[in-house]
């Protein structure tokens, strides 16, 4: 609190975004390093670590990372335990790891569908257990979970995906009710669709050098009329992360250019 104003600061908050060696996870870690806090990450492979490193240190940021399979209960444990000990309490959580299959459903495997709700539904609850008992010590903590359109629509080929978005959007509220009363504030951040090498084969050029179908259906269903960056992410993630955001709880803020309020033209 600042003269009755909350702050944005991140001033010597220790912030944890999973999966973000790249894409939107880099861009939210980034701009909380700008804001002030100290940024630790990891990602599925020592190579993707090492990259996000290294981009990390171009931007003039001092990262932690460190490879953890999100999904691997044990695994987390022991990286949230290392970043305790090496850095300091998380007061800020990001579930942004994520995976999409698009295969129809009806050819979709149920290991397959699995795989899909285990990175981004299981595993969201496996970090926010791991995070929240210090949280609840500390008397404070902020955690984000990255949502989607997919939250709310459904589409062709993506069945696992809008269902484990739609699930962690509902994990989202059930954290906000279940620790709201020890100052956590768990909030969503649904993304529109985001120009990440996710959506790099939406965006695919025909071999006649058109654009995608999907490229041009998405720019006409967006108000804004183009994909968004993951910079764009930035405000409305530092937003969720700083005590400016103290008494939102339980909600999905989504940044879609338009998206989920438009019925799209006629054809
Ligand atoms: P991305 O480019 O694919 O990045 C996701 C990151 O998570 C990758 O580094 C990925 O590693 C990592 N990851 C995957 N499985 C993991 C695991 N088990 N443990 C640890 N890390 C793991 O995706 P993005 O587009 O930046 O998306 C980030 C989040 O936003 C996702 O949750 C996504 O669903 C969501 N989202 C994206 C959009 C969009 O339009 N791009 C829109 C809405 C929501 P690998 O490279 O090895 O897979
Ligand atoms: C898809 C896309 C989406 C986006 C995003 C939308 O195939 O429809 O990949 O699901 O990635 O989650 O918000």
């Amino acid at each position: 609190m600042n003269n009755g104003i909350n702050s944005f600061s991140l001033e010597g908050k220790v912030a944890l975004v999973t999966g973000a060696s790249y894409g939107i996870g880099f861009a939210i870690a980034s701009g909380f390093a700008a804001a002030g806090a100290k940024i630790v990450f990891n990602d599925i492979k020592q190579e993707l670590v090492d990259k996000g490193l290294a981009a990390y240190a171009e931007a003039g940021i001092e990262a932690k990372g460190y490879v953890c399979d999100v999904t691997d209960e044990d695994a987390v444990n022991n990286l949230v335990k290392t970043i305790e000990e090496e850095v300091g309490v998380i007061d800020i959580l990001v579930n942004n790891a994520g995976i999409i299959k698009r295969i129809p459903m009806h050819e979709m495997t149920a290991a397959e569908f699995r795989q899909v709700v285990d990175v981004d539904l299981n595993a969201p609850f496996i970090v926010s257990k791991a995070v929240i008992p210090s949280m609840i010590k500390k008397g404070h903590g902020k955690i984000i979970n990255i949502c989607s359109m997919m939250s709310e629509l459904g589409r062709e080929t993506v069945s696992a995906y809008a269902a484990a978005k739609g699930g962690l959007k509902m994990l989202t509220r059930n954290i906000c009710s279940e620790y709201g009363g020890h100052n956590i504030q768990c909030n969503g951040i649904g993304p529109g669709y985001i120009e990440t090498p996710q959506t790099a084969p939406l965006r695919e050029r025909q071999p006649d050098g058109s654009r995608h179908p999907f490229d041009q259906f998405i720019v006409a269903k967006t108000p804004a009329g183009r994909w968004g960056k993951p910079e764009e992410l930035v405000g409305p993630a530092v937003f969720l992360a700083s005590d400016a955001s103290n008494f939102v709880n339980g909600h999905i803020l989504y940044v879609d250019g338009g998206i989920l309020a438009y019925i799209g033209k006629q054809p």
